[in-house]
């Protein structure tokens, strides 16, 4: 239902309705959130929250930027505290055009004089409006309205000025033939006599509303038996910000400390709930990288690496330096340079002495009995729609990382196709797939039949060696969680690693596709290999 139709709803509606003071879109959004269904955009705490005054000083452009942020962020009709229109009547038309423009509801006018004054600032002395120059304004607002239930209150301001009740009556019957949506009675007294007495006589000619600020204690009851359509909290939210500014402020300053206001004050998170961060969230998987998902990375960092001997003995491998920085330290960043913030590292040996930021560590306590599996599994609630695992001791050009983010496969491996003199024959990540690398095609469809140290499909020689690194995507996530479902069936599950994995993802029906690549990158498996890794990694920009 439109925002001006639920407002108006609530003016005509038999019972009485409450609707709460909020001056900026967070206060908004909390007066929603707790049920009201409708909001005062009070003229006194959208100044305040400003530390200006009730006097018009905040110009009606700037206070419509602070209603635009409010109903952008409500689903509740907002009735602003227009003052006095602003002006003349032609003030009042583009009030009116502009207010419907942003989706505020109504709008309530005051019979006095630009510039006002709060009404609990010696009202007494505050001159009203010429009857007829406040009629016209009201007829002005109804002609520019664009919106046939937008609506427009009418506010007599009789009694705050120290006129009696007939001085109220006679305004209220001629701001309602001019075509006032309702009539809003104030008064300054304690008590609600005034109130009360006129809306006696006014006999329901059209909507009341009332502003109960100074006779707060009144029961809400009386309220509702005086038959009133709308009861607004005026300022409440407000002063409750001041409050609890001051009591805040007060102690840090005075305990030169956080500590005491942590526990009374809202939380960091609460900030970005009430602010929708998780829309941001997820928006950017939907959006983010051209319509892609942001990629996270998964880091299998669990083992020794016992073939470094001493070097490992406080260390896992992954904590080892290359050329000065810990290998896992380069990871991230590569990772970081193309754009992967969420990045999560499966520790196990010696994991108290991984101290890189940037990542969440997860722990593979079983990881002296276990293998890549069961690290991998560690970390499956860490999946998300687009995931790279990654060995932990592999070194690489950001450029492999880059293009492997750059294809569109569900499942997808990085095959290094050029000769590896020496290694053939021991590693057990050779790859057999379904075509040797054509280096003339571009993205020529190659799909992986199997990854281990010996063909088990097939005599002929490997196409080349799956460096490390397979992107999983999409549908690719729910054929991945299908495979380690069944592997963890296996007897063997806790002493197999990526490469069964992979296999089975064969079996399964779901080859992953084939990214060969040539070169430009090594693991970290012996001494050997880390003295040649200082070299590898000595290459600006990398
Ligand atoms: C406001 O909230 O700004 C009002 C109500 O106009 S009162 O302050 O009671 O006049
Ligand atoms: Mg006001």
């Amino acid at each position: 239902m439109r925002k001006t139709t639920q407002l108006k709803n609530m003016l005509n509606s038999k019972q009485t309705e409450f609707i709460l003071e909020a001056h900026n879109g967070l206060s908004a959004r909390v007066v929603e959130e707790v049920g009201f269904k409708g909001i005062w955009g009070s003229g006194l705490a959208l100044s305040a929250q400003h530390a200006v005054r009730d006097n018009n000083e905040l110009s009606w452009t700037q206070v419509v930027e602070q209603l635009e942020f409010m109903t952008d962020v409500t689903t509740i009709p907002i009735l602003l505290d227009g003052d006095t229109g602003y002006g003349d009547f032609n003030n009042m038309r583009r009030l009116v055009r502009k207010l419907g423009q942003i989706g505020v509801a109504g709008v309530c006018i005051e019979d006095k004089l630009f510039p006002k004054t709060n009404s609990f600032i010696q009202g007494e002395a505050q001159p009203l409006e010429d009857i007829q120059t406040f009629c016209g304004k009201i007829q002005a607002g109804k002609d520019s309205q664009s919106d046939d239930d937008f609506s427009i209150v009418a506010r007599v301001e009789a009694f705050i000025a120290g006129w009696g009740l007939n001085e109220a009556l006679k305004r209220a019957e001629a701001y309602h033939a001019a075509g006032a949506d309702a009539i809003l009675i104030h008064s300054k007294h304690s008590q609600p006599d005034e109130v009360l007495e006129f809306a006696v006589e006014w006999a329901n000619r059209s909507p009341l509303v009332i502003v109960p600020t100074k006779y707060y204690a009144t029961p809400t009851e009386v309220f509702e038996q005086a038959g009133i359509s709308l009861v607004i909290w005026a300022n409440h939210m407000i002063r409750t910000c001041i409050s609890a500014m001051q009591a805040t402020a007060a102690n840090i300053h005075h305990t030169r400390s956080l500590v005491e206001s942590e526990g009374c004050i809202a939380t960091v998170s609460e900030i970005f709930r009430l602010q929708g961060a998780d829309e941001l969230l997820e928006a950017e998987k939907r959006y983010a990288r051209g319509g892609g998902h942001p990629v996270s990375a998964i880091v299998l960092a669990a083992s020794r690496g016992g073939d470094l001997g001493d070097l490992t003995r406080e260390k896992p491998k992954v904590m080892l330096p290359v050329a000065g920085v810990p290998m896992l330290r380069r990871q991230i960043d590569k990772f970081k340079k193309q754009g992967i913030n969420d990045i999560t590292v499966v520790a196990g040996y010696r994991h108290d002495a991984i101290n890189v930021q940037g990542a969440e560590i997860l722990l593979n306590e079983q990881w002296a009995s276990t293998g890549e599996l069961a690290s991998l599994a560690c970390a499956m609630e860490n999946f998300t729609d687009d995931t790279v695992i990654i060995y932990g001791d592999l070194l690489f050009r950001s450029y492999l990382l880059h293009n492997l983010l750059d294809w569109d496969a569900d499942l997808l491996v990085a095959v290094d196709s050029s000769p590896l003199p020496g290694v053939v024959g021991n590693a057990n990540d050779l790859a057999w797939c379904s075509a040797a690398d054509n280096r003339a095609m571009y993205q020529q469809k190659v799909t992986l039949n199997q990854v281990s140290s010996v063909s088990e499909s097939s005599d002929r020689e490997p196409d080349g060696r799956w460096i490390g690194m397979v992107r999983v995507k999409g549908q690719g996530g729910e054929y991945l969680r299908c495979a380690m479902k069944k592997l963890q069936q296996k007897q063997d599950f806790n002493s197999l690693g990526l490469p069964d994995l992979l296999n089975q993802l064969v079996q399964d029906g779901h080859s992953p596709q084939v990214q060969y690549v040539n070169g430009h990158w090594m693991d970290i498996n012996n001494l050997d290999d880390l003295e040649r890794a200082g070299a590898f990694e000595n290459i600006p920009g990398e």
